[in-house]
């Protein structure tokens, strides 16, 4: 399978994921088959800017990455996602590749499985919830990763309900 990140800190944050969630399941040769409750969390780089919602779905498509990629951020324009703001902006959705399969992709455009995995728990905690044993290519299993957090940085992500 493929996972995505998702994630949004404006206009009814979680408005905004459910809807994501929403258009992934309607993306051409593409099925999702589960997606995580949501989670909070402070901006990680602890600007002023609202609490993060985030979530993590899991698909299987026939497209490939970078295609895979190119809707990803039709979906990200369709949600009033301004183009060209600076990075960690704050920002109606964001969606991030994490994994591809087995792939590991490095080019212009695309990094997979995605640099920041490994660090934040925002993303970890929501993987770890829909497929604990999955293996990170290049690094370890999404559980051990989690465990491997520095102490504190998992005390930051709480279930949103
Ligand atoms: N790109 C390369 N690899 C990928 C990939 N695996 N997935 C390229 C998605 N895109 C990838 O992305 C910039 C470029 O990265 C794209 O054109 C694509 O070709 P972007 O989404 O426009 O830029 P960005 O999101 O502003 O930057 P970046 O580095 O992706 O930021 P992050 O890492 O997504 O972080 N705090 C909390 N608590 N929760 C959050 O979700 N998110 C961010 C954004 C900051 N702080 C956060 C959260
Ligand atoms: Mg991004």
């Amino acid at each position: 399978p493929a996972y995505v990140g998702i994630g949004s800190n404006l206009e009814e944050p979680r408005r905004q994921v459910a809807s994501a969630i929403e258009a992934l399941s309607k993306l051409p040769d593409t099925r999702l088959i589960r997606a995580s409750r949501l989670y909070r969390s402070p901006p990680m780089d602890g600007t002023e800017q609202p609490d993060y919602i985030n979530a993590v779905a899991a698909l299987l498509t026939q497209l490939d990455a970078r295609t895979f990629l190119h809707a990803l951020q039709a979906i990200e324009k369709q949600h009033g996602r301004e183009p060209g703001a600076c990075r960690w902006a704050a920002r109606t959705l964001d969606l991030d590749l994490l994994v591809f399969g087995g792939q590991e992709i490095c080019n212009d455009e695309l990094t997979v499985p995605h640099p920041g995995i490994a660090k934040r728990c925002f993303v970890l905690l929501p993987l770890c919830e829909i497929a604990p044993q999955l293996r990170i290519p290049g690094l370890s299993s999404a559980t051990e990763l989690l465990r491997d957090l520095p102490a504190g940085a998992a005390l930051e992500t709480v279930l949103d309900q």
